[in-house]
This record gives structure tokens, C-alpha cells and sequence, in this order.
């Protein structure tokens, strides 16, 4: 451990690690497995298009979400604008969606022929709430609501769904980092009339890239498969437009060894979300996400809030400091979507958004997933300490 702020490699010290931590989950898989795999898949011939691992793994999904249909996508920007697409919501027509999200998330509506009305969120979860969505509804041509289950916290799920019940306005999530998670014991899948998820390298369900359309409603679902499979794939339904999307045999060899994992995977990350938390619990300035006791969560990103004032330090310095030692802290997400083209330039650009703003500014992850051990967090928890402690002299030092 540095005993001097000279020994920080931002000063010119050795790097705390010789291998890069990243904030992202990188599960992988058992490699002879999945060369098992991917061998029956090169003797059958069968490489994408809703093959057999495809719809085991379509299978699985519904077992560990207890839905009815999931529809296995490439990714889980593409399966919003599907979601989107099947819901059948008027072109051009406004959708109310949080600005603190991935860029994805909102540019998968425009791509969808939609436009972003932006909400803000609460400052413990990070989701859009009753109170941050209803004053939006007096805009004229909101067509739907899309929530975005952040870190995997639910949205005010129970009271989004009144203002459906209440406007007629449809509810929609993207779960995208939510695989798995509960909101009193009910998955995450279930709420809205339809969620989406992600299933990039960096989740902690992953398929390389890849993404879920999870839903009860059939009729829904046959729309969602007709318009993502360019009408290959069962029943054909009336749809707006297609685009294909499928899901290939490769990415579902890699989703089926990692839903096997997955409650160990889960149980991994809490361990870790709570070694974090404990070492870095009396910190002055720096506050984890709670994830609260009514959700079943899955632990896979480890948030933290920096308050400048408090701390001594900008988070952003923290993170530059972080990231000479190899410890690839990350922001997020930097310019939120409403500062982001094309929004910045369009009427949409003008919303006020108090809490947004604020997390902008704090908010960042720490490295986590089956690559940080132990001992990696003691580490990085030990050298934050000594960070804070050294704020001052670390300020006087900058050559800026
Ligand atoms: N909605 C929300 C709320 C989302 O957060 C996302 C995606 C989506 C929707 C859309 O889902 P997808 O279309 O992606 O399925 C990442 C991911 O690309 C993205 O999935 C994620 N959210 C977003 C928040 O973050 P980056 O640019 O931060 O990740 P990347 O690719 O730089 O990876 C992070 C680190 O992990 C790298 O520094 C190195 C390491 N890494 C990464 C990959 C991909 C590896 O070691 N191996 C790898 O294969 O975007």
C-alpha cells in the first residue's frame, strides 16, 4: 500500500495492479464447454435464426423470470425500438423517459420514430417515480412511458402502473441491467406491458452481445417476433415494420452456460457489493447505492455517490487517480442524454432536470464481476482511504 501521495501512480509511483479491473461483469464461461458447444453447432449446420440453443435458451429465460414469452434479440438497444415498434405507439408521438440512462435507451425510441420527453429521478434509486412523471402528462401526444429499472432498483412500479390505469398511457421498462431482479418477490420482467434486457459482455447475464423481450401478453410477443425475424418465425401477425434481429446460435451457447451460473454469479456480486460497503462506510463524502429490502436485486453494478465538499476531492479526480492504478472506476452517464445529440438541440433539450443534474456530477462505479477478488477490493478500498486522507496534499500537488 502507498505510504506517501508521491508513491500514487498519478504522481509518477508504481501501479497499485498489473492487470486492468473494469467496472462490467466479464462471467465468462468455462471455454472446453463452450467449444462443446459451438462444435454441435458447426456439425448441425445451424448457426442463427432461432436454432435449438436459441430456444433453450428462450426456455431458460422464462423459467428464471417466471414469463410467459422471451424473445431472444441481438442486443438490448435493438430490443427496445422492437418493443417500442410492437406496441404500436403513433409515430412521432412523445414518450416520457429518464435522461440518466444510457444513451441507448432513448435513441432506440428516436430510431423507433418516437421523441424523448425527459423525466427526472429519484435520488436513492435513480429511476423515474409517480412524482417525476405525472406533472409530464399535461404535454399534448404522450403516447407511452418507458422506464429504465437502473442498476437494477426497480421504478415505482406500483405507481407507474396507476397512471396507466388512470391515462390509458402504456408502461414499458428496459431492464437492461435488471436480469433476475425481483420487486417483492415479482421479477422485474413482469411489470409493464412488456421489458427489455440486455445481454452484452459486461452484464452479469451474458451472451457476448445480446438482448430479451420478456412478456405475458402473447399477442405482443407474436408481434415482437414477427417484426424482429422479418415474419420467419411462427404465427404471422400484423406489424408495422421489421428489422432483423435475431439471436444466433454462438451468442446462445454463451447465454446457456451463463443462466447455468447465474445464482452463483449473483451471490458472488453481493459479496462483493457488501465487502465494498463495509470497507468504505466511513468515508466522509462517499455514499454507496442501497439497494432496498423490498427488491430481490442482482448486485451486479457497485454504485457510489461523491460529494465533492465532503470528500475533499472531485469524483472526477478519484477516478483519474483510480485509473492509474488500474482500477477502471467509471462515470455515468456523461453528458446525460438530454445534453447528447440529437437532443441537445431540440425542444426536449430544455427539461429541468434537478436530480439528474446532481448524479451527473456524483455518481461512479467501482470495478466488480468474477475478475475483482477479495482482496482486489481490500486494495482499492485501502488506497480510497488514503486518497481521502490526503485530499489536501493531493490538491496542492496538481501541476494544472
Ligand atoms: N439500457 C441500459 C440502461 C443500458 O445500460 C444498456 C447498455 C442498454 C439499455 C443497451 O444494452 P446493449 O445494447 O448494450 O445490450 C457498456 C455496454 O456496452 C452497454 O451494454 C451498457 N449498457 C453500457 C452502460 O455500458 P461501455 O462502453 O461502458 O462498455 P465497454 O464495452 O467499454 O466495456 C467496459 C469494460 O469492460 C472495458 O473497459 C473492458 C471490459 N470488457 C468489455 C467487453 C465488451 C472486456 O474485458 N471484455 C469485453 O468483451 O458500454
Amino acid at each position: 500500500m502507498k505510504n506517501n501521495i508521491k508513491e500514487l501512480a498519478f504522481f509518477g509511483g508504481e501501479r497499485l495492479f498489473n492487470i486492468l479491473l473494469p467496472v462490467g461483469q466479464i462471467n465468462v464461461p468455462e471455454y472446453e464447454r463452450f467449444k462443446a458447444l459451438a462444435n454441435d453447432i458447426f456439425d448441425r449446420k445451424h448457426y442463427a435464426s432461432h436454432g435449438e440453443l436459441t430456444l433453450e435458451f428462450e426456455d431458460n429465460f422464462s423459467k428464471l423470470t417466471g414469463m410467459k414469452n422471451s424473445i431472444a434479440v441481438t442486443n438490448g438497444t435493438v430490443a427496445i425500438s422492437i418493443a417500442a415498434k410492437a406496441l404500436n405507439l403513433p409515430l412521432k408521438s412523445k414518450v416520457i423517459v429518464p435522461s440518466f440512462t444510457f444513451i441507448g435507451t432513448v435513441q432506440a425510441l428516436t430510431w423507433a420514430g418516437l421523441e424523448p420527453v425527459f423525466a427526472d429521478i429519484d435520488l436513492e434509486t435513480h429511476t423515474i417515480t409517480y412524482e417525476t412523471v405525472a406533472p409530464l402528462l399535461k404535454n399534448k401526444n404522450i403516447s407511452a412511458i418507458l422506464g429504465v429499472h437502473l442498476w437494477g432498483n426497480p421504478c415505482d412500479v406500483t405507481r407507474l402502473d396507476e397512471i396507466e390505469q388512470q391515462y390509458g398511457i402504456p408502461v414499458f421498462y428496459d431492464a437492461a441491467h435488471a436480469v433476475g431482479s425481483a420487486y417483492k418477490h415479482k421479477s422485474l420482467a413482469s411489470f409493464g406491458h412488456c421489458a427489455t434486457f440486455s445481454l452484452h459482455a459486461t452484464k452479469v447475464l451474458q451472451a457476448a452481445e445480446g438482448g430479451v423481450i420478456c412478456t405475458d401478453d402473447d399477442e405482443l410477443a407474436e408481434r415482437i417476433r414477427n417484426i424482429g425475424s422479418s415474419y420467419g418465425r411462427r404465427r404471422q401477425v400484423p406489424i408495422p415494420m421489421v428489422i432483423h434481429s435475431c439471436f444466433s446460435e454462438l451468442q446462445a451457447a454463451m447465454a446457456l452456460l451463463s443462466i447455468e451460473k447465474f445464482p452463483e454469479y449473483v451471490t458472488n456480486n453481493k459479496h462483493r457489493y457488501l465487502l465494498y460497503k463495509e470497507k468504505l462506510k466511513n468515508i466522509a463524502g462517499l455514499s454507496v447505492i442501497e439497494y432496498d429490502e423490498s427488491m430481490q436485486g442482482n448486485y451486479q453494478y457497485v454504485v457510489f455517490r461523491l460529494n465533492e465538499e465532503k470528500f475533499g476531492l472531485s469524483r472526477d479526480l478519484l477516478v483519474e487517480i483510480l485509473s492509474k492504478e488500474n482500477i477502471i472506476a467509471r462515470r455515468y452517464f456523461i453528458p446525460a442524454a438530454h445534453k447528447s445529440i440529437p437532443y441537445i438541440n431540440m425542444e426536449c433539450a430544455k427539461a429541468k432536470l434537478p436530480n439528474t443534474e446532481l448524479l451527473i456530477q456524483e455518481v461512479f462505479q467501482l470495478p466488480s464481476g468474477q475478475i475483482v477478488s477479495d482482496e482486489h477490493i481490500e486494495q482499492i478500498c485501502e488506497l480510497i482511504f488514503f486518497i481521502q486522507q490526503n485530499a489536501e496534499a493531493i490538491k496542492k500537488n496538481l501541476k494544472r
